[in-house]
């Protein structure tokens, strides 16, 4: 079956930081409801899901600072205005200074240029940023995909897949012969495959510049630490959780618990490796949030999802922190719900 539904997002602003400083306030405080359909609504699904029914924070968006800069917050800045204004002011003084009034006329000529230029490219946005999105629910590479469009605001037509459905993955086999999801078609035909590679895409294309600068840095050595980070994530974390909640959802052998300790202690290794970047920064590619963290994030929470950390010898506390500050970031329980409904409802079978 395939279902084809537009979900437009409404406007939101909020202030990353403000809304994570201090550390033991609790973020979603600072959250309130957005004037939209409730993104649970594209996404109902049976779900038995504790944490769901004290997830005071989806749907919500952080409201204080609105004018300030964050990642969630993709509104071309202030700044160019005011720096017109200033111009224009500046060039009427300088009126009286004969020497200088060209110069200021160039501030405020330049100044208008910029303030153009933004609002062009914001223009464009508005008309190019519908997508159409192949997904199936359920899918932690579309999960991730699908957090880092919200954040950027996209608009999306969305595709579901039913991978159990020969029709349906035919269908998706048109978009991507390999026949896996997610799968995005951007407004202008673009086709690309692969999360990671979807996740860069989509920020590059239409992160404003502080979400770039947060998410996926333009300087070269902050970037590649991120790349490194997500490479990490793909070829050492994600086997091996994948692997794990395999074990806990379909081993019903004798060895399962056997089997689940060999790799909880592979996971340790991982996660004790990881920890050790959190000892000098906040988050895994710089202090605020990045694609990394994404990644890391949705591996950690399915972790959670699977009971892993009710195991204290399995609990790095500035990990804990650390996952306790994703899953806490607007949109998060949205987009990981279908995941985490997925690990809770079979693992009940
Ligand atoms: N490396 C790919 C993996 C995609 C993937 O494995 N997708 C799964 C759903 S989570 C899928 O489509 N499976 C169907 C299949 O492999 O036939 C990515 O990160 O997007």
């Amino acid at each position: 079956m395939i279902e084809h539904r537009n979900v437009y997002d409404t406007s939101y602003r909020s202030n990353f930081s403000q809304a994570f400083t201090p550390r033991d306030e609790k973020p979603w405080r600072k959250f309130e409801p957005i004037n939209a359909d409730p993104p649970t609504k594209q996404y109902s699904r049976k779900s038995n899901m504790s944490h769901r029914s004290n997830n005071s924070d989806r749907g919500h968006v952080a409201t204080l600072g609105g004018s300030l800069p964050g990642i969630f917050h993709s509104e071309p800045q202030p700044g160019a205005s005011t720096y017109a204004r200033a111009g224009v002011a500046s060039s009427q003084g300088m009126n009286e200074v004969g020497s200088k009034l060209v110069m200021s006329q160039n501030i405020a000529a330049k100044a208008a240029e910029i303030e153009h230029s933004i609002q062009a490219e914001r223009a464009q946005k508005e008309v190019r940023r519908v997508i159409e999105f192949y997904q199936n629910r359920g899918s932690p590479n579309c999960a991730v995909v699908l957090l880092v469009a919200r954040w950027l605001r996209l608009s999306i037509n969305f595709v579901d897949i039913n991978l159990q459905n020969q029709n349906s993955v035919e269908e998706l086999k048109k978009v991507n012969p390999v026949g896996q999801v997610p799968v995005i078609i951007d407004a202008d035909g673009f086709t690309l495959s692969e999360s990671r590679a979807i996740m860069k895409y989509l920020t590059l294309k239409y992160a404003s510049r502080h979400q770039l600068e947060s998410l996926y840095p333009s300087d070269p050595a902050r970037r590649a630490q991120i790349d490194a980070m997500m490479d990490y994530e793909h070829s050492s974390l994600a086997p091996l959780v994948r692997n794990y909640i395999s074990l806990f959802l379909f081993d019903r052998s004798p060895d399962r618990n056997h089997n689940m300790a060999q790799l909880q202690i592979q996971i340790n290794d991982v996660l004790t490796s990881l920890s050790q970047f959190l000892t000098v920064r906040r988050f895994f590619g710089n202090d605020d949030v990045s694609l990394a963290d994404v990644l890391l994030g949705r591996n950690l929470a399915m972790l959670q999802t699977a009971g892993f950390f009710r195991q204290e010898q399995n609990c790095i506390s500035n990990l804990m922190n650390w996952l306790e500050r994703m899953t806490s970031l607007p949109n998060w329980h949205e987009c990981m719900e279908a995941v985490n409904g997925l690990i809770l409802s079979n693992s009940n079978q």
